[in-house]
């Protein structure tokens, strides 16, 4: 069968792509489709992505954690907010996490508007996210959510690893996916150093949540992969 697969390079271009028949793979390097990725590997029940701060609130009588990151901080008042290490085992295994960020959860709430189904990836699972995508009929779109509608370096080299890998599978591609490609191919041999260019990550060891940024560039240490169901990320 004749599938596609495309790149949405920043969420500003993702009205241009009919997504009815599509598989949306939502990509936030840093940090929110890591952590979201390393959650559900480590037992969280579900993950609630939630456009705004305020929307955390409406969960909170359920005794869900409430997280919520905004340039890169955790919102004052909640129990934390974007970095894998909130992530473990030990702190999320058989809870509900609502969970709000800058960019990751506001382009997944685009996704979910028109496309046919919101999975979500980060380098932590490519593997078991492309073993998996080669399984489905349906067409690919890897949307970047960038930052602040801008598009980012991060997020454009996972969607070029995954082209990488897909590239036997699919037929037809665009260009965007060629340059996410291509970039991959000039960064792949050492990520941390080519991830120096990155402008979140400057902004995140600012913050001195460095160690965020190694961690999220590890590769294939989840088989997770989270799905949205209903308002859901099982
Ligand atoms: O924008 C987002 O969704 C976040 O991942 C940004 S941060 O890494 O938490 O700063």
């Amino acid at each position: 069968m004749s599938r596609k697969i495309e790149v949405c390079l920043t969420p500003a271009l993702l009205g241009l792509y009919d997504l009815k028949n599509s598989i949306v793979v939502v990509i936030d390097i840093l940090r929110a489709t890591s952590s979201m990725v390393y959650g559900i590997d480590n037992g969280a029940t579900a993950i609630i992505p939630v456009a705004q701060v305020e929307d955390c609130l409406a969960y909170a009588e359920h005794g869900y954690l409430l997280a919520a990151e905004r340039n890169g901080e955790v919102v004052a008042g909640y129990n934390f907010g974007n970095s894998p290490f909130s992530y473990s085992a030990e702190h999320v295994a058989g809870k509900t996490v609502v969970l709000t960020t800058t960019n990751g959860t506001k382009a997944l709430h685009m996704a979910r508007a028109t496309a046919q189904q919101v999975v979500i990836g980060s380098f932590l699972n490519l593997q078991a996210l492309c073993d998996w995508l080669k399984e489905q009929s349906q067409d690919v779109l890897l949307l970047c959510a960038g930052w602040k509608d801008s598009a980012n370096l991060e997020d454009t080299l996972f969607a070029g690893a995954v082209v990488k890998a897909l590239r036997s599978e699919f037929v037809a591609f665009d260009d965007s996916s060629v340059i996410a490609e291509d970039l991959y191919g000039l960064a792949q041999h050492d990520l941390g150093a080519y991830m120096n260019k990155s402008s979140h990550s400057h902004r995140l060891a600012a913050l001195n949540i460095g160690e965020d940024v190694k961690f999220c560039l590890q590769l294939n240490i989840c088989q997770a992969i989270p799905v949205l169901v209903g308002d859901a990320l099982v």
